[in-house]
């Protein structure tokens, strides 16, 4: 399945009445995420499934996909276009013995050698990161840059820079052949999700032609 990680936008509905984080999921579409994640650690199983079904008609309509984080039952009930899993979640390997090869499969890697070993057991796209301290809640340290480039030299997957993201600090990136950004805070906590993702693209994009 093509997909694209230019703008990867990560949900955290928590704060929000589900209307609201409805809303703000729409907004950042219109505002040009590319792809999105719904990831939901405090919900019941029918209450993960109930939104991301909601989520998934509302990315359908974007022809964006949707990645379900972490829970692949799920990902298979609602019929999402892929899962993304964690260290702590279900091993890459097995996780795409499940799926099939028609799903997209996202892992996290810190490390060069992690991010060879998920590359080999079939993820598609690694998120590495902690770049910066984040807000919101993760088990994570940092990943520093020259790990990030080093990752983004060892494997032919795509890569993406994800943790305390905005766009006003990507500079740190510029040189990196990243293939896109994840960002949860910067466009979830926004006051307007729209323009914030419209920013996050403009600057990314700024940063990219400067290297
Ligand atoms: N994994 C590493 S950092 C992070 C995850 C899920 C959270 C990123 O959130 P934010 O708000 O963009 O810093
Ligand atoms: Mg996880």
């Amino acid at each position: 399945m093509t997909f694209d990680t230019t703008l990867y936008f990560i949900t955290d509905s928590t704060p929000y009445e589900t209307d609201e984080f409805l809303r703000r999921v729409r907004l950042a579409l219109e505002g040009g995420v590319t792809l999105v994640q719904l990831r939901e650690k405090n919900r019941t199983t029918k209450e993960y499934i109930d939104l991301a079904i909601a989520v998934h008609n509302i990315t359908k309509e974007f022809k964006v996909p949707l990645i379900i984080d972490d829970r692949i039952d799920v990902m298979l009930a609602v019929d999402a276009e892929g899962v993304h899993v964690g260290a702590e979640d279900m091993p890459v390997e097995l996780a795409r013995k499940v799926i099939g090869e028609g799903k997209i499969l996202g892992a996290t890697a810190k490390t060069v050698e992690a991010a060879k070993k998920a590359f080999n057991d079939g993820a598609d796209y690694l998120g590495v990161g902690a770049i910066y301290p984040t807000t919101t809640k993760v088990k994570t340290v940092l990943t520093s840059t020259a790990t990030l480039d080093a990752i983004t030299k060892a494997v032919p997957i795509k890569v993406n820079a994800i943790g305390g993201l905005n766009s006003a600090n990507l500079g740190v990136l510029k040189g990196i052949d990243i293939d896109g950004i994840c960002a949860v805070s910067a466009i979830m906590k926004a006051d307007d999700p729209k323009a914030a993702a419209i920013e996050l693209r403009k600057a990314y994009d700024e940063m990219r032609a400067m290297q």
